[in-house]
């Protein structure tokens, strides 16, 4: 048993390939070709006002008490240009800030020094086709890959992380993340916070073997669920906590979990301020009772610390349900809380759910995970803020942030018929437009015209609905649980309903609306989404948006400039593992 353990203990990160391979979920890995290349080179024709060299590689982080946490991690450095393009952090093992301005020219040599074929996506820019990450562009151990885009993007926050085919998952996990700053004259020209006032929260989940080491797994009810910890971790760092002055902070919050999805919320019961989405600013701030994040979105919020003078401030998640397939949500009482686990209970002693000691419940796999893990849904603590300092001088809230234009119906090509993004399955996978990841392919409903907008609609149509260019969803009975149990009488729609943040690369969309599952529905619940629907904003841009199970979600998104093949996926990185994933082609 001992051996064994250390053997999984050794595969864990450096073979994530191979244990993919041995999955009895994704037979279909063994079948496709891999994918790697030798790579992109400058070319002379772009002059880059800021040229960065970025390499990911094996390293170490001190995250616990006792022995450092093998990790893998972006470090860069700046090659030309302002030296604050690269902003390295501080006992994380998150990748250096990557500080533009709206215009700029930039280039980045991406250097591959892992053991596995990588590639690197900027979420949330827009950049050409060549210059997004897309899977189909990784590369090998060795080798390396240069971008050259323009700024595109408004003042916002964005990020990078791995998009390499199948293994996105487990790279990022492996601590492959960094935050993408871009800045403009309008923001700058606003009193926002900034400086030490101007504060990243990168919220992550992790489990950690007793050797502090990092478990993961794809299999089984992992790759059904997504990967879900036994720890939260912000800015890399477990139990969270600041001292803050009694003043305004700006918080660039991003949701960098793998599957988990936050229901923030301050503990001193005021509502949560938002003035930026994805897509940075709103036109004026707007306040939610709470706020959901799902995996991949950001959102910048705005707090003002001066009431809590001498006090402690925590950022909790809140319960909720209705998200996750019904046999999940009973066996963990439908977002209940763990025993004992209030704001702050949530340290080592936390371990071992469901009553057995740690390793009772099929040791280091998904089992393993799952028998640990913090459940989706359940309350926990964040993030707590002391407010320890006077200050001298603080930053009013500005009424209005900046002019953002509102797109209509009426801006689209298609008004009356919008292109769908239907979730389905096929069997124990999840689809988008009842297909699973092709590298170069693209359904006709899937490729648009250069420099078009399109009306788009997201909605779920698990078991067996009939898609609009013929395409047919099929459902099987096998139970996509792994070894959770059996299903009952349920059927396969019922069983797969479950939530999806489903992300679209290139331009940011517009929501312009939703509609909630119905009362009694096949793939949602109208009870469950009460305890989530006041805590989404869609005021802004957005690139990240979460499906509830039953929604239907109309957005408008523009394909401006860029021809090529630009993915649209769900952001739980181990359905977008396993193959939930497709090109929107632009010609
Ligand atoms: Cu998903």
């Amino acid at each position: 048993m001992k051996d064994d353990i250390d053997l999984k203990r050794r595969r864990l990160i450096m073979a994530a390939g191979a244990s993919l391979a041995a999955s009895p979920v994704f037979p279909v890995v063994l079948k496709k070709k891999v994918f790697g290349g030798k790579g992109r080179e400058a070319t002379s024709a772009f002059f880059p006002d800021v040229e960065i060299d970025l390499v990911a590689s094996p390293g170490q982080a001190r995250i616990l008490p006792g022995p450092a946490t093998r990790v893998w991690r972006y470090d860069g450095r700046v090659v030309k240009g302002s030296p604050d393009a690269v902003l390295p952090l501080k006992n994380t093992y998150l990748g250096p800030i990557l500080k533009f301005r709206s215009g700029q020219r930039v280039r980045i040599r991406l250097h591959n020094g892992l053991p596995q074929k990588f590639i690197t996506h900027w979420h949330g820019m827009h950049v050409p086709f060549e210059a997004d990450g897309h899977p189909s562009q990784a590369i090998d151990p060795g080798q390396s890959y240069v971008y050259e885009f323009t700024v595109e993007n408004r003042a916002s926050t964005n990020w990078y992380h791995p998009h390499t085919n199948m293994v996105t998952g487990a790279q990022a996990y492996a601590g492959l993340a960094g935050l993408i700053v871009v800045e403009d004259e309008e923001e700058r020209a606003l009193p926002l916070p900034r400086g030490e006032y101007d504060v990243p929260l990168v919220l992550q989940d992790r489990t950690f073997t007793e050797n502090n080491q990092l478990l993961y797994a794809r299999r089984g009810p992992v790759a059904m669920l997504g990967f879900l910890g036994e720890r939260i971790v912000v800015n890399g760092r477990p139990d969270f906590a600041m001292d803050v002055a009694g003043r305004s902070y700006r918080f660039r919050v991003l949701n960098g979990s793998n599957s988990r999805i936050y229901k923030l919320a301050w503990s001193d019961g005021e509502p949560i301020t938002v003035i930026a989405t994805d897509g940075g600013l709103l036109e004026r701030p707007v306040t939610r009772p709470y706020l959901m994040i799902g995996p991949g979105e950001r959102y910048e919020i705005w707090k003002d610390f001066r009431p809590a003078q001498g006090r402690e401030v925590v950022l909790e998640s809140l319960e909720y349900r209705g998200i996750m397939p019904p046999m999940y949500e009973r066996m963990h009482g439908a977002g209940g809380s763990r025993g004992g686990m209030g704001p702050g209970g949530m340290g080592a002693g936390g371990r071992g759910m469901m009553g057995g000691p740690r390793g009772m419940m099929g040791g280091m796999g998904p089992m393993g995970i799952m028998a640990r893990h913090i459940p989706q849904g359940s309350r926990f603590t964040i993030a707590r803020f002391r407010v320890s300092r006077k200050a001298r001088e603080t930053s009013e809230l500005p009424a209005r942030l900046r002019k953002l234009k509102r797109l209509g119906p009426e801006d689209t090509v298609n008004p009356g018929k919008p292109r769908p993004i239907a979730i389905g399955n096929r069997g124990r996978m999840f689809t988008l437009n009842g297909e699973v990841f092709e590298m170069h392919g693209a359904l006709p409903i899937e490729t648009f015209k250069v420099n078009t907008t399109h009306l788009m609609e997201i909605f779920h149509a698990h078991g067996g609905m009939e898609m609009e260019d013929g395409h047919q969803e099929s459902g099987t009975a096998s139970s996509p649980m792994g070894g959770m149990g059996g299903m009952g009488g349920m059927n396969m729609a019922m069983m797969m309903a479950m939530v999806h943040p489903i992300h679209l690369h290139g331009h940011y969309f517009q929501i312009v609306r939703r509609q909630a599952p119905e009362t009694g529905g096949m793939h949602g619940s109208a009870e469950g989404y009460e305890t989530v629907k006041d805590g989404f904003v869609d005021e802004g841009y957005q690139d990240t948006v979460l499906a509830m199970p039953g929604e239907r979600i109309t957005l408008i998104k523009p394909f401006d400039k860029y021809k090529g093949l630009f993915l649209y996926h769900c952001h739980n990185l181990e359905h977008e593992d396993g193959e939930m994933m497709r090109n929107f082609k632009v010609v």
